[in-house]
């Protein structure tokens, strides 16, 4: 059977490396930041971890890693936002609670990947 057989521990949809920067936070505009994030999605968060690629092989235990940040996608919008950013493959992401993200990839199959994937759990929650 699998690990979810019981619905009880959330489904692990998707992991890579994107490019990330903060623009906003609670609806207060930020300086941008862009680095590497390990983002994974799971049940109905977005979770970021440091870039693993950046880490010593002792600093990085995989399950034994804390997340440096996540985000709720309850209520979450997500928006192709080209227009914000010199570089391509821009996507926005706005939570509830006005906190509003940039994910980026050089590698136009795997930002369409991540925005769709991201798009259906958002749907999904909104029909709960
Ligand atoms: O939207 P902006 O302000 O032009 O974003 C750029 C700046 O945040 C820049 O940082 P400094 O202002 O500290 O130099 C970043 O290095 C750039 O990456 C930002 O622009 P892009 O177009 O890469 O999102």
């Amino acid at each position: 059977s699998s690990p979810d057989s019981d619905g009880c521990t959330p489904e692990l949809e998707k992991a890579g490396l994107l490019n990330k920067t903060k623009i906003a936070e609670g609806g207060r505009k930020l300086r941008k930041n862009w680095s590497p994030s390990w983002v994974v999605l799971v049940g109905n968060s977005l979770v970021f971890f440091k870039d693993p690629k950046s880490q010593t092989p002792s600093s990085w235990k995989p399950g034994n890693s804390r997340p440096e940040s996540s985000v709720d996608l309850r209520g979450a919008q997500l928006h192709w936002a080209n227009e914000l950013s010199s570089k391509k493959n821009v996507f926005k992401l706005r939570t509830v609670t006005g906190n509003e993200f940039l994910l980026q990839s050089e590698t136009d199959s795997l930002i369409k990947e991540w925005y769709s994937t991201i798009q259906s759990v958002i749907d999904r929650l909104d029909r709960e």
